[in-house]
């Protein structure tokens, strides 16, 4: 781990690097689950994890929401000269990050600069900004675990951007695509995230949503296509949300995105990075959309952060809950972690009134201990308990005999219809779900 990255000035006075401390410290300013180095099935908790801080929610946004202005007022963010402001921000970013302890961060294009008043001042814009981020990165072990495009804030994707209606504005989303996939590999940054807030539609009368999803495809093909031009060698992740800001987003839930990846032929390069608070946006649970993209090999990555059980919208919390989080790593350890080059990135906010700036240290800190106390529940429940033997048995039929041969594609319909002459009715099984579910609170 790298030291301390400390610009020309600190902005997080009094607060040093947070180490592991155990859950015996009182001291809020440390870790109690969270130790980067421990070894648990097989990996230490940093190579599980992959843990990575989220630009905009934590250097950009200022608290703002539609019933009032920012309440935040980041000493990082007073320059009145973009160039400079970016810099201030980065340096605060920088110092952030090292002193949380984790190696990895995501940006959107815009997060890192001001985007400015045209295309060609934002390419300019971007070279400063990401020359400076090398120099701030030479010699750290902080790295870009993903870096992205965002193309649903600027009003001129309002109608979309590679599903917008209108070609010109679609040419635009690819210019800046094209700008933030060079970014990231300038950046070394190690995938390349698709989030369409606005690849979607308000109604369906003004819209034919079947050339704007073979839109979305072609647009896909060619930033793929573009950045392995460049030598750009990892994953692509589609990231699923069913609605907000869009009444439909085409990327609804990971079901739905990989019919869309096996429909125009991209499962091969892309995979999915999953949002806790999507999923339940979706009506799934967040282990229901990890089950369905392990089965698919598709589990890349990872949005950590929680919604609200009281109120629908996407509130991006840090996670807190060690019962859906268990739930969550029983899957995680049991897909044998990412299936790609993801990791975990808190795509979380500090509440509105949450206002100073150690805030953003306590959000981090108990979002990584409720994942390392996850994990080593998950994995207790998987190792100690007879877990993994009650789900098995559950199947067992289908391992023995007329099973067995079912299994082994070997039986018709006409055999299944024999057979249950046979057999007659079927002895009753229980599901056993609260026994189930007692195992969880057993090793909480
Ligand atoms: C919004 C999304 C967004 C993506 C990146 O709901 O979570 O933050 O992660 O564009
Ligand atoms: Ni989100
Ligand atoms: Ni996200």
């Amino acid at each position: 781990m790298s030291g301390l990255i400390i610009g020309d000035r600190e902005y997080f006075k009094g607060i040093g690097k947070i180490s592991f401390e155990g859950n015996q410290s009182k001291n809020p300013l440390a870790f109690k689950y969270y130790n980067p180095t421990q070894e648990v099935a097989g990996k230490t908790m940093s190579e599980h994890f992959r843990f990575a801080i989220a630009y905009w929610h934590s250097f950009c946004n200022d608290g703002g929401d539609p019933f009032g202005v920012g309440t935040k007022f980041y000493p990082w963010n007073k320059s009145s000269d973009p160039i400079q402001n970016a810099k201030d921000k980065m340096d605060a970013a920088f110092e952030f990050i090292s002193k949380i302890g984790v190696e990895y961060f995501c940006f959107h294009d815009v997060d890192l600069i001001d985007e400015g008043p045209n295309l060609v001042e934002f390419e300019k814009r971007l070279e400063i900004i990401t020359d400076y981020a090398l120099q701030k990165m030479k010699g750290s072990d902080i790295k870009v675990l993903w870096g992205t495009a965002n193309l649903f804030s600027n009003p001129r994707y309002m109608n979309g951007a590679s599903t917008n209606p209108d070609f010109h504005t679609v040419a635009y989303a690819g210019a800046q695509v094209k700008n933030a996939i060079d970014a990231t590999i300038k950046l070394g940054g190690e995938n390349y995230v698709f989030w369409g807030g606005r690849e979607g539609y308000m109604s369906l009368l003004n819209t034919d949503m079947k050339k704007e999803l073979d839109n979305m495809a072609r647009f896909l093909h060619m930033a793929r296509d573009y950045a392995r031009s460049q030598g750009f060698r990892g994953d692509f992740f589609i990231e699923p949300k069913p609605m907000e800001p869009s009444k439909h987003q085409y990327d609804f839930d990971s079901a739905t995105v990989l019919n869309f990846l096996r429909e125009y032929d991209l499962m091969e390069d892309f995979k999915l990075n999953l949002e806790v608070n999507h999923a339940t946006l979706a009506n799934h649970t967040m282990a229901h959309e990890m089950q369905v993209a392990a089965n698919a090999n598709a589990l890349g990555s990872m949005d950590a952060n929680r919604g609200d059980y009281q109120n629908g919208w996407d509130t991006d919390q840090f996670p807190v809950d060690l019962y859906e989080l268990t739930e969550m790593m029983m899957i995680f350890l049991d897909t044998g972690g990412f299936q790609g080059g993801g990791g975990i990135n808190f795509d979380a906010k500090t509440r509105r009134n949450s206002t100073d700036l150690e805030d953003l240290f306590y959000a981090h800190i108990g979002g990584m201990d409720a994942f390392a106390r996850s994990l080593l529940i998950a994995n207790n429940i998987m190792n100690e308990s007879d877990y993994l033997k009650l789900k098995e048995e559950r199947y067992q039929s289908f391992k023995i005999g007329k099973g067995e041969e079912y299994s082994a594609a070997k039986l018709s319909l006409q055999n299944l219809h024999d057979l249950a002459h046979k057999l007659g009715e079927p002895e009753q099984k229980s599901g056993k779900q609260e026994l189930f579910e007692n195992l969880i609170n057993q090793y909480i």
